[in-house]
């Protein structure tokens, strides 16, 4: 007998690799869907060894095996919502991409990884030409920080400074994207200002108290939350506000597991006020 849907919780399938630390990747993802009340399908792109200062190395996973795991879980389970994080090769993303264009109604938060916070390169050019040219067209929310969003439009010829982050998100929405949310961390300004730009260029923008700490995973968790609202119901705007207020709230009952980066702490609320943190 099929499921009856009514009674699943809302369900979302993320793609990423896997991350030792649980601070990035597929266990930060698990860990935010979870939170926000969803059931996380994961299919794993890649392993990596890691601690919590930076990324030593990747293996990818075959491509084929990426793609035999997703098609098993969308024969199986009815998913609402994709989420894509590191996706570790070429073949990978032009193998997903094939699988997501078999199911177009369904919304797909692409978080571009294309480094580590310590600044460890997670994808070549190959890999975001692919990206640009393979996945952009099927995105619905992308969710690039300012160093990734100049990256994917980098023209060799534009000099120094490149492109301002509004005329990066113009391109990217040029080459398909439906909405590109910039995240500001990396900005050299005093609070943190995240822009979401769509086809008529500026959404809405949200400011946020700037965090003493450096943090291992927000990225995974902004998408991965955003990703978590749209399966929920929640229009774009609510689903990138909300999310963004879910982060920083993780964030700032972030903790030190390590000698290197905090790790947001995805389950904050289920924590008692003294476990939570530093004050
Ligand atoms: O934060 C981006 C990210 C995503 N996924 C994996 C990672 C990282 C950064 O280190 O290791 C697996």
């Amino acid at each position: 007998m099929p499921p009856d849907a009514e009674l699943l919780p809302p369900i979302v399938l993320t793609f990423a690799a896997s991350d030792p630390t649980g601070g990035a990747g597929v266990q930060a993802d698990l860990l935010t869907l979870a939170s926000l009340g969803c059931h996380p399908l994961s299919v794993v792109t890649g392993l990596t060894v890691q601690d919590t200062a930076g990324v030593e190395d990747v293996l990818p996973v075959d491509a084929g095996w990426v793609a035999d795991q997703a098609r098993a879980l969308l024969e199986d389970i009815p998913v609402t919502v994709f989420k894509f994080g590191m996706l570790c090769s070429v073949e990978t993303i032009a193998a997903i991409a094939e699988i997501v264009n078999d199911y177009p109604s369904i919304p797909l938060v692409f978080d571009p990884v294309l480094a580590s916070g310590r600044g460890d390169q997670l994808a070549d050019d190959e890999m975001v030409d692919a990206m640009l040219g393979l996945l952009l067209p099927r995105t619905t929310v992308l969710t690039p920080n300012s160093l990734e969003a100049r990256r994917l439009v980098l023209d060799e010829d534009e000099g120094e400074d490149g492109p301002t982050l509004p005329e990066c998100a113009r391109r990217l929405v040029n080459a398909g994207a439906e909405f590109v949310l910039v995240t500001g961390t990396h900005e050299n300004t005093l609070q943190i200002t995240n822009t979401l730009y769509g086809q008529r260029g500026r959404v809405c923008e949200d400011s946020w108290e700037r965090l003493p700490g450096s943090y291992h995973g927000s990225g995974c968790t902004l998408a991965s939350a955003i990703a978590a609202n749209l399966a929920n119901g929640l229009g774009i705007e609510d689903a990138v506000r909300d999310a963004q207020d879910y982060t920083w709230h993780a964030l700032a009952a972030g903790f030190r597991p390590g000698m290197g980066q905090y790790i947001p702490d995805r389950f904050f609320w289920a924590r008692g006020e003294e476990e939570c943190g530093d004050d």
